[in-house]
């Protein structure tokens, strides 16, 4: 079916046959970020997106997770669908119970949708601080929203740039339910791992017991992907940010490929690569096995891993 939508402009696609991994996956490892877009004949793009993607189904999603060798997946809503979880609500209940939702929601949402999510599978709400992707984020319409889902025993998944820490954070502490922040909180890794930012930033893992997903060096990195002529290694200047992350909160840390990866307009990862990368920023078996099916198995699927 041909979709409605035209693509924005420079948007790049998803990379079509990543490459077999040099890292094998542990068995049940969780891939605890990433989206479904549409297709958006079925699921139409919200009127207030920023972006408008190319499409990226279920069964393409599930597809990736097969070749990879990830076990489950944790879709979360993407901004291009507003708060209408149709599309993801309908991957995460046509996974088999292999995969759990992040949904967005509006204040005024009902304790009878609330349940419908829960049923499908949800287990959290994100709150998006992001400037190019949500037009404003009224902090007493998130702590309504909070408020209504605490009770379901959902958490709350907070993305935000680094430099908006500061400004974010007494908000973040008052809100009564785990967080799960994304992509270690979008360091500048054109600073130094050991410089003020970055440590307001552990600091503030540290205090609120937040759980950290270690995920989108491709987003992060200013090094890039890694030289054609192996000259050079993949986004090595997000790796210390990573490592340092991984091994300070080794039992709160989290995995994601952020597929089909958003936004990206300079050059779009090889998704085996990603897997490839995560020895070296999880560089022992015992952390690797925390990161990628411990920790998300007690977050996502508790009391089914022993
Ligand atoms: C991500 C990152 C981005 C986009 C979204 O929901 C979204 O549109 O999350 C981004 O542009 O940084 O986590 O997928």
């Amino acid at each position: 079916m041909s979709t409605p939508f035209t693509k924005t402009p420079g948007w790049l696609d998803w990379y079509q046959n990543p490459s077999e991994p040099a890292f094998a996956l542990p068995p049940g490892t969780v891939d605890t970020h990433c989206h479904v877009f549409g297709p958006g004949a079925e699921f139409p793009y919200a009127p207030e997106r920023k972006y408008t993607p190319c499409d990226a189904s279920k069964d393409q999603l599930f597809a990736l997770r097969d070749h990879l060798g990830i076990s489950r997946n944790v879709i979360v809503q993407a901004t291009c669908h507003g708060a209408d979880n149709s599309a993801m609500a309908d991957a995460v209940k046509a996974s088999g119970g292999r995969a759990r939702g992040i949904a967005t929601v509006r204040p005024d949402v009902t304790d009878a949708e609330l349940a419908v999510l829960d049923e499908a599978g949800v287990r959290g709400v994100r709150f998006n601080f992001l400037k190019r992707l949500v037009n404003s984020a009224p902090k007493d319409d998130l702590a309504v929203i909070a408020r209504k889902i605490a009770p379901l025993g959902w958490h709350i998944v907070i993305y935000f740039e680094s430099q908006d820490l500061a400004e974010l954070e007494g908000f973040f502490g008052s809100l009564p339910t785990p967080l799960v922040v994304d992509h270690m909180g979008r360091p500048d890794v054109t600073q130094s791992v050991d410089g003020p930012e970055f440590g307001r930033f552990l600091r503030f893992v540290e205090r609120h017991d937040v759980w950290v997903k270690v995920s989108c060096p491709e987003r992060l990195s200013v090094s890039g992907p890694p030289a054609l002529d192996g000259e050079r290694e993949a986004y090595t200047d997000v790796v210390p940010f990573a490592r340092r992350v991984v091994e300070e909160f080794h039992d709160s840390v989290l995995w994601g490929t952020d597929w089909p990866h958003p936004n990206l307009t300079d050059h779009m990862p090889d998704d085996g690569l990603l897997v490839s990368y995560v020895p070296h920023v999880a560089v022992t078996s015992e952390l690797q096995q925390k990161l990628l099916v411990d920790n998300p198995m007690r977050l996502y699927w508790p009391g089914e891993w022993v």
